[in-house]
């Protein structure tokens, strides 16, 4: 009863302190907040090797939810990435609690929906919510739950969308890791743009108070080059997925260096670690796309790799490494051409 009165008082909150949330505007909101989350804490998180916008989207859906009336709270799968981080400390923004097992606990998913890219204990856990851009995974929830999947360079781009919808004002903080989050998932808006992440882009940099977001992104990309004082396995973990296809389970890295030079440099050092991470990473098949802003280079390790590169691109030249140019983007043009591939295996 006390969680209703709450969750009436916050409607009216909202409704007075946002004089353009119509009936319209807050139904979105009052579907959220009308499943049943419990007395806990329902956590929201990305994916494992957390990058800006699973970071980014989980820190501002959370206030999001809270601003609902719901106990949502931020949370990551593991450290955050270097670019990640250099935008929190610029916007002097702490980074997300860091949970290492799910299982018993409460969850919405925002930028994955796959049990093989969600914290460890997933399948143990109780999934209440999903926003994602990637299609469809293997979540399950068989009660009425929101998920909201859409065509979008970010699922920043969504949770921005979402605001909107729910009649709630985005404060700059919120604005600022949402922009961070779409800058990287969309290469500085050079990569997967829709039409949603111009629109969320044009009004989240100023609600920022952001002007040159040319000069955030190219802060942020900076940062995820540089290497110093990594080993080659945080680097190939930097920016790595898992995924099933069939049979066959396989991770794919990707890398980004500033410099066309370092490219045969990391290739050779990933090239030389390669058993290590195999043996680490348990997975069939590994591959890693090394890219600069021109070209990328894939390079790849397990029994099969080299013939699941042949069957997914027919160009491929038999010389070990595969070179893309313009570069390759692992979600558009790896993983899906693996993963047809590779479903008709058996193993
Ligand atoms: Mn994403």
């Amino acid at each position: 009863m006390k969680r209703r009165i709450a969750a009436l008082l916050m409607m009216l909150a909202l409704t007075g302190s946002c004089g353009t949330a119509g009936a319209e505007t807050a139904l979105l909101a009052d579907l959220l907040r009308s499943v049943d989350y419990g007395d806990g804490v329902t956590y929201v998180i990305g994916h494992k090797s957390p990058d800006a916008d699973t970071i980014g989207s989980a820190i501002a859906y959370a206030w999001l939810l809270q601003q609902l009336g719901i106990n949502a709270r931020p949370a990551a799968a593991a450290e955050v990435n270097r670019e990640t981080r250099y935008a929190l400390d610029l916007f002097g923004m702490a980074q997300p609690e860091i949970l290492t097992d799910a299982a018993g606990k409460q969850f919405i998913l925002v930028d994955h929906s796959e049990y093989s890219q969600a914290l460890d204990g997933m399948k143990d856990a109780r999934v209440v919510g999903i926003v994602d851009h990637h299609g469809i995974g293997d979540v399950r929830n068989t009660q009425r739950i929101p998920v909201l999947s859409l065509p979008a360079g970010a699922a920043a781009s969504i949770v921005y969308r979402m605001y909107l919808d729910c009649g709630v004002e985005i404060p700059r903080d919120m604005a600022r890791v949402l922009l961070m989050a779409v800058l990287s998932d969309t290469k500085g808006m050079n990569s997967n743009v829709t039409q949603l992440d111009r629109e969320a882009v044009d009004a989240l940099r100023v609600i920022a108070e952001i002007s040159d977001i040319g000069a955030l992104y190219a802060g942020m990309k900076a940062a995820k080059a540089s290497f110093e004082g990594m080993t080659v396995s945080e680097i190939f973990h930097s920016d790595y997925k898992e995924y099933t296809a069939g049979a066959v389970t396989f991770g794919v890295s990707s890398v980004y260096t500033e410099a066309e030079e370092s490219l045969a440099e990391l290739a050779e050092k990933i090239e030389g670690e390669f058993p290590s991470l195999y043996a680490q990473d348990g997975q069939d098949l590994l591959f890693c796309l090394i890219s600069t802003d021109e070209t990328s280079w894939m390079i790849w390790y397990g029994e099969g790799a080299e013939q699941a590169v042949r069957e997914s691109f027919p160009e491929y030249d038999g010389s070990g490494r595969m070179i893309f140019v313009p570069k390759a983007s692992r979600k558009e043009n790896i993983v899906p051409p693996l993963t047809a591939a590779l479903e008709n295996w058996e193993r």
